[in-house]
């Protein structure tokens, strides 16, 4: 009867666990990939939050703070006198690309 450690040379058993690493590499890869979606959606959130006091979904130039309103005219790409959550988006999403240029 073959003891366990018998069984984890076998070249089956080898093969097993290479391909279990290289699914568990491939799951890793794309939890990474939905993890930048979901930062990315988050930040989105956490700008709304702070800054949304209206809970309208945009920030207008009187709700914005910091960084937002001194660039309030560059975030605001479509010039509507507030930045929502697809110039918020454009924005996390410049924020991630510097990121990654480091
Ligand atoms: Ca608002
Ligand atoms: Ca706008």
């Amino acid at each position: 009867m073959p003891s366990a450690l018998s069984i984890m040379k076998h070249p089956i058993a080898l093969f097993l666990s290479a391909l279990m690493a290289v699914v568990g590499a491939t799951q890793i890869a794309s939890a990474q990939n939905s993890d930048a979606a979901s930062q990315k959606e988050q930040r989105i959130q956490m700008w709304l939050d702070d800054q949304d006091k209206n809970q309208d979904g945009k920030v207008s130039p009187d709700e914005a703070i910091r960084q937002m309103k001194s660039n309030f005219n560059n975030l605001d790409r479509n010039q509507d006198g507030f930045i929502d959550r697809a110039e918020l988006g454009q924005l996390a999403d410049r924020l991630a690309g510097n990121q990654n240029n480091r």
